[in-house]
């Protein structure tokens, strides 16, 4: 790894951690259009960042499938003998807006390799692969009775405990089971797979957080029980409020999987000042993982007393592998200091915790409550 890859592939991030990289979208490439362009789609890594020669990779795919495999990338890109899949997908990486629960929580989380993410750790991507499930059945005559999980282990390693790890992750088999949910995708947004996010090989398993869509992937292991990797069985849990920092089990977590229902004001800021003439613009995202699309987004000037809906024609299409970014107007009288925030309801009627403390875990993960922000009204 070296800085040379991330000035070449991403010179213009919010760079949030030097090593292991971890690069946040700029405000204003987050909200250019649906599809995020490569340049400024987030980079969450672990570790390194492995330097793969593509005429020499092999993925293998082992454990409890019929007949273990070991498949070229050439093997992998011919149409013969697997259908292709182009598919738009929102990742969203289940840091996103972690910094309002530091705010609220200092010291709370692990510091170490949770970075303190604003509302850019989310981005839409239009990526070509094969599907899971086809390379399953075709090349490895489909999985044995006792398989549940599948694992995705990358070649980039990190330390942790003393002990060096490849990244591993896994999803239940019943995932892999639709065909455009879990995918092995060598180009993004027409392009080969960048460096940063993972070539020559990823994951890319829709609706759930983003730490499940292994880059650098180089074997599929095929389990009863879901990976020991400790990304798997360490991180990414979602605990009860009465697990913290100093009394954490991690049999106490559950495995995050599907993302909720979550959204975001982009424009104005915090701490803007605006000027206007009785009404103020704001855009923003809405997302909702498990197949749901974000289908009601309401916005409040008042700290959310009164609700104004966004209009169906100021969102952008609604799918269930992708975000929404929305646009409304909305009235304000008052001068000084007025509270913004903003509520998504999804396609299953979900909605969004009212208060950050409701989202409140230890980990400070997957902060869904209402995103709330303070501007100085001149009207
Ligand atoms: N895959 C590997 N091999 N190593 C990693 O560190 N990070 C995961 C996932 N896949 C990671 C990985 C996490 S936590 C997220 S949110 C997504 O990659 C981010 O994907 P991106 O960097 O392409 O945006
Ligand atoms: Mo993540």
């Amino acid at each position: 790894f070296s800085w040379e890859t991330v000035l070449k592939e991403k010179p213009d991030m919010i760079h949030l951690l030097d090593f292991p990289y971890n690069g946040e979208t700029p405000r204003a490439p987050l909200l250019a259009g649906k599809i995020t362009d490569n340049k400024y789609h987030f980079v969450r890594n672990h570790g390194g960042v492995p330097d793969i020669d593509e005429d020499a990779f092999e993925l293998e795919i082992t454990g409890l499938v019929n007949t273990p495999v070991k498949l070229t990338m050439k093997d992998l890109k011919d149409a013969s003998k697997f259908p292709q899949i182009t598919v738009a997908v929102t990742l969203q990486c289940s840091g996103t807006r972690r910094i309002e629960q530091i705010q609220q929580y200092p010291g709370d989380g692990d510091e170490l390799i949770n970075a303190p993410w604003g509302e850019g750790a989310i981005g839409t991507a239009v990526y070509r692969g094969v599907p899971l499930k086809k390379v399953l059945k075709h090349a490895c005559g489909g999985l044995k009775p006792e398989a549940r999980h599948v694992e995705f282990v990358g070649a980039d390693t990190y330390f942790k405990k003393n002990t060096v790890y490849n990244y591993a992750v896994s999803v239940p088999t019943r995932k892999v089971r639709q065909a455009d949910e879990v995918i092995l995708a060598w180009e993004m947004n027409g392009a080969p797979l960048p460096k940063m996010h993972g070539f020559p090989l990823r994951a890319v398993v829709a609706g759930v957080i983003g730490a499940r869509s292994t880059k650098w992937l180089y074997r599929i292991n095929v389990l009863a029980e879901p990976s020991l990797g400790p990304v798997q069985a360490q991180e990414y849990l979602y605990y009860t409020s009465q697990i913290g920092k100093h009394n954490v089990k991690y049999s106490n977590g559950f495995s995050i999987q599907n993302m909720p229902v979550s959204s975001a004001i982009i424009f104005p800021q915090e701490k803007d000042v605006v000027v206007h003439d009785g009404a103020i613009s704001l855009r923003g995202w809405a997302y909702s993982g498990g197949g749901n699309w974000p289908q009601r987004v309401e916005v409040s000037p008042d700290g959310g007393h009164v609700w104004y809906a966004v209009d169906e024609d100021d969102m952008t299409e609604k799918h269930y592998h992708t975000w929404r970014l929305w646009t409304i107007s909305v009235p304000v009288d008052a001068e000084g200091w007025i509270e913004f925030c903003v509520r998504t309801w999804d396609s299953s009627c979900n909605t969004e915790p009212t208060f950050v403390r409701s989202a409140w875990n230890w980990d400070l993960h997957v902060t869904s409550s209402c995103h709330r922000i303070k501007i100085y009204s001149i009207n």
